[in-house]
């Protein structure tokens, strides 16, 4: 077993702070195991003592509330939610080929990943406590103390009260029916569906509800730049914010680079629309976009969740470039080249997936 109970083949791009993901061909259940799930952190991982810890609302409510986890399993009723987390630097690496991006974690296409969360509602927490009409963000403060922001700042996040308010929104302290796992954010995170992974703030410990978005460092670092923008001058204000995750598609089988036999060929995939959408249609083409077959999608578990795909192509002798573009439910779809949506920090790359694979004959 690897790190922090990963499994022994992750990509691990970092260990201090923990980053990584699986290969790509692991990613075919519809849940991904525990070993298995990608992890993204920003700083080292927090040891928080579930015995002491408290949980903090405060800000624009009427009744500010400190609860123990027994006491939030206690007053609100338990909720589970299948959902996949996509981490907004997921594909980084296809971006860098065009253009470098120093400094950030070159991630490949796993960053991307599925649990069942059990936890409880956001929304019922903040009807406890009282939420004011005023209130127009929800912010979140995690344990961890990350040295990225300049003074050092625990990491945060915050969302708009339309979505703080919606059922599927959780602070959850299990996840696939175990514990949380301490690299997952034990004893309790946020699960934001449809949003980039840097919303689903780990090692929770302080909701507020506020008139403007989180001051933290990683609102409004994990925004989208022009291309000819400085990363280094951007601040506060700079770029669009990001958070519904826009349709995304990988292919899973056959690997990049794989050596397979010409002819008839199964090629299996997944696809995310992201925010409340689902994915609509996947075409699969072998020629370079001339012509696309229609893969069989599989219908989704809920819009929060990825959707896996399969399609047969026949792939002639020698090299073969595999694409997979993806379509949503408010037909949108993935732009053709990671060229076209390169900018500086890195971010939302959802170009078509492709795959190089070599065919004898
Ligand atoms: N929460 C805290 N407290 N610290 C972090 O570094 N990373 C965020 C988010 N929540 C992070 C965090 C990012 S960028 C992502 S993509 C997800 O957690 C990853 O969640 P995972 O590590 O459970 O896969
Ligand atoms: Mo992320």
């Amino acid at each position: 077993m690897g790190i922090w109970g990963k499994r022994d083949d992750m990509i691990v791009h970092q260990t201090e702070p923990y980053n990584a993901e699986p290969p790509p061909g692991a990613l075919v259940d519809p849940v991904t195991p525990l070993d298995t799930f990608y992890g993204r952190n920003h700083a080292p991982i927090p040891r928080v003592d579930g015995a002491s810890w408290r949980l903090r609302v405060d800000g624009m409510v009427d009744r500010p509330l400190e609860l123990s986890l027994d006491e939030l399993r206690r007053r609100f009723p338990e909720r589970k939610v299948l959902a996949t987390l996509q981490c907004a630097g997921n594909r980084r690496a296809d971006l860098v080929e065009f253009r470098d991006i120093p400094g950030q974690v070159p991630w490949g296409p796993g960053a991307i990943s599925t649990a069942w969360w059990t936890g409880v509602s956001l929304a019922d927490v903040l009807t406890e406590a009282g939420l004011q009409a005023e209130a127009a963000h929800i912010a979140f403060t995690g344990a961890d103390l990350s040295q990225d922001a300049d003074p050092p700042q625990p990491f945060g996040a915050s969302i708009q009260v339309a979505k703080a308010t919606s059922s599927e929104v959780l602070l959850a302290w299990a996840m696939n029916d175990q514990a949380l796992p301490i690299v997952h954010g034990a004893p309790l995170r946020a699960v934001v569906p449809g949003y980039i992974g840097a919303r689903s703030v780990k090692w929770l410990q302080r909701i507020t509800a506020q008139t403007e978005p989180s001051d933290n460092y990683f609102q409004w670092e994990y925004s989208l730049l022009p291309p000819e923008a400085d990363p280094h001058e951007a601040g506060p204000g700079d770029g669009i914010t990001l958070g519904p995750v826009a349709i995304h598609s990988a292919i899973l089988r056959p690997g990049k680079g794989a050596r397979l036999p010409s002819g008839p060929t199964e090629v299996t995939g997944v696809a995310f629309a992201g925010d409340d959408r689902t994915v609509t249609r996947v075409d699969v083409s072998a020629d370079g976009g001339t012509t696309w077959v229609h893969a069989a999608l599989n219908a989704p578990d809920n819009p929060w969740t990825w959707q896996h795909w399969r399609a047969s192509l026949t792939l002639p002798a020698g090299e073969t470039e595999l694409l997979a573009r993806a379509w949503d439910s408010a037909a949108a779809v993935q732009p053709e080249s990671s060229a076209t949506v390169w900018n500086p920090k890195g971010y939302a790359n959802n170009a078509w997936a492709r795959v190089h694979v070599t065919c004898d004959r």
